[in-house]
């Protein structure tokens, strides 16, 4: 394997200085409901927010938007602040999601790509050989720095029981991106990657997880106060390929980040059958899409982490849980909404009231979808503060 492949001297945990300052730029955000649900404590009201809040249901989103481009709104600190408080100001959101994409860190670091509307991210030379993961450049934090001005800007503007969630693509989701060259419905190329040629898939995988990081650190390092790992197309994989190609480098993410302090949400859309697997890549909170119950999955996890470590106390089997309001349920009125939040909602209790789970952050499934009424989504958010 060549030298730029195999990145064995990054060291991926932060040092002492770098946990310091991202205490320092935190805000002392230890009442809000998301952390307080997130840790374990009562909250104050169930917390929610939504995947994909910020964007294209809202007009003063279209309008903002109408002259720029997605990844130049990304790197404007300005544009990437205001748009990230919209959804929080118009829902009274218990979390601001940074206004961000998985590509942003790959574009950072001079990856030739782009967000096309309607589309996603393409990718103009698609990373398939060793030669191409050698050529993929590793992103310096300097080429972030717009990010964490926006960041900045973000936490000037949120209330103190309202918290900023940074995140990142986990290595998975952004090497479909890569090696597709853009969406794909099956990632057949990306599947055949693995299979046919592990030490390739390898070298990327080891290639894009200190990239992540790096994304990560100077989120947490500008004061976010949670993270979200995005894994949103790992349900493709079943659990023995998602055990053997995937997790290890999940994984070594979490560790990587854990001495920031700040809780850690792992997410992913039909993960039904990897729940425990993601469970035991090692995040605080487990996000559930709309086809697992809240308390099936926290059980599913609970007998995972279980099996995994026989000895280990119970606690460390507890997890807070991050869901499950399908996007669709937003079209079907109001009646139906509060039902659904209703069930969710004694759901996720009963799951904390088995001793499975920990706490429960309020979230669709997926994300909102482009054409949600901002007025149902508005009902919604009010709905489940009084669940
Ligand atoms: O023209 C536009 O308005 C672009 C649409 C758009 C937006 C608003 C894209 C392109 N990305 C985003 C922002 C974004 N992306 C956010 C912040 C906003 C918020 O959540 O409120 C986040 C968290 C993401 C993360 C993201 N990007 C994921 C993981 C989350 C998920 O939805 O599963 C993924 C898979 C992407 C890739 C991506 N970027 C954009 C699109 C349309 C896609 C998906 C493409 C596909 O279907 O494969």
């Amino acid at each position: 394997m060549t030298e730029g492949t195999s990145n064995p001297a990054e060291n991926l945990a932060p040092s002492a200085d770098a946990v310091d300052t991202a205490a320092s730029r935190r805000r002392a955000a230890h009442d809000a409901p998301l952390l307080a649900a997130a840790r374990g404590d009562k909250p104050a009201h169930r917390p929610v927010w939504m995947m994909r809040q910020a964007g294209r249901s809202l007009p003063e989103y279209r309008e903002i938007r109408k002259d720029i481009g997605m990844l130049d709104s990304c790197f404007n600190p300005e544009l990437l602040a205001e748009i990230t408080m919209q959804p929080v100001r118009r829902h009274n959101a218990d979390a601001a999601i940074l206004f961000s994409d998985i590509v942003v860190p790959l574009k950072a670091a001079g990856v030739d790509l782009d967000i096309v509307p309607g589309r996603g991210p393409v990718v103009e030379h698609p990373i398939r050989t060793l030669e191409d993961i050698d050529n993929l450049p590793m992103v310096e934090p300097d080429q972030l720095t717009p990010i964490a001005e926006g960041i900045g800007g973000v936490l000037e503007q949120l209330r103190s029981d309202q918290v900023l969630i940074g995140f990142a693509g986990a290595p998975f989701t952004l090497a479909s991106y890569l090696v597709e060259g853009g969406p794909s419905k099956n990632h057949e190329v990306t599947k055949a990657l693995m299979y046919t040629n592990p030490e390739t898939w390898h070298a990327l995988m080891r290639k894009l997880t200190p990239l992540i990081v790096r994304f990560l650190r100077v989120q947490a390092e500008a004061g976010i106060d949670a993270l979200q790992l995005f894994d949103s197309w790992a349900g493709y994989l079943s659990a023995r390929d998602y055990r053997e190609f995937v997790r290890p480098y999940s994984q070594q993410i979490f560790t990587a980040m854990r001495s920031y302090g700040i809780p850690m949400i792992h997410f992913g859309v039909g993960t039904g059958e990897l729940l425990g697997d993601m469970a035991i890549a090692g995040p605080d909170v487990v996000g559930v899409d709309w086809r697992v119950p809240m308390d099936s999955a926290a059980a599913r996890v609970y007998g995972a982490l279980e099996a995994d470590a026989p000895d280990g106390q119970p606690d460390t089997r507890m997890r807070a849980y991050q869901g499950n309001l399908d996007p669709a349920v937003l079209f079907a009125g109001p009646d139906v909404i509060a039902s659904q939040v209703k069930r969710i909602a004694a759901e996720a209790d009963r799951a904390i009231a088995r001793g499975h789970s920990r706490g429960h952050i309020f979230n669709l499934g997926h994300g909102v979808l482009p054409s949600t009424d901002p007025d149902s989504i508005t009902r919604a958010f009010e709905e489940i503060h009084l669940s």
